[in-house]
């Protein structure tokens, strides 16, 4: 089995009722178990200011032998188009998006799917909730996300994020 982490993201529609949906169709797909979820955050926009606070949340899975993460990503992308996401601007207004932050121990490079997920060092967002849910967990590379966290530039407040 492997580990598998999924960061869960919306700021169109309803944001947490689209997270919801999301994870309800993951854990109805044969071959993956949820292990743990994160609580929502509300999150301030990144990368792209001008546009809604997002919805985000990070779930842990297990997934079987025969899930890839080529067959994941497609599966994501399913589930986004399922659930009405049209394409919009790189960075923009989302109604969900699901990304793979990490599948087991697995690195790589390739077009389309880098492993881990490039953004997870510098986006409170995404290691907030991670570290919610797997407060020991390393990085391939052996970097922790405790340690990580530590380095970024943001505030807490309950469960909103400020990060500039
Ligand atoms: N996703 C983005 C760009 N900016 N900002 C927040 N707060 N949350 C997101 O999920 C997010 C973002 C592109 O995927
Ligand atoms: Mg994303
Ligand atoms: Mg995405």
């Amino acid at each position: 089995m492997q580990d598998i982490y999924i960061s869960l993201g919306s700021n169109q529609g309803e944001p947490a009722v689209n997270l919801d949906r999301a994870i309800q169709a993951l854990c109805d797909t044969s071959g993956l178990t949820l292990i743990r979820k994160s609580s929502k955050y509300q999150t301030e926009p990144q990368d792209f200011k001008n546009q809604p606070w997002f919805a985000n949340q990070v779930i842990w899975m297990g997934g079987d032998k025969h899930f890839t993460p080529a067959y994941l990503l497609s599966l994501l992308k399913k589930i986004e188009t399922d659930l009405g996401r049209v394409s919009g601007p790189r960075y923009g207004p989302r109604l969900i998006d699901l990304d793979i932050l990490l599948f087991g121990n697995l690195i790589q490079q390739e077009k389309g799917l880098i492993l881990p997920h490039p953004g997870i060092a510098r986006r409170a967002f995404i290691l907030v909730p991670l570290l919610e849910i797997s407060p020991e967990l390393m990085l391939p590379d052996g970097s922790s996300v405790k340690k990580l966290l530590n380095n970024l530039d943001f505030t807490l407040q309950g469960h909103r994020i400020f990060q500039t």
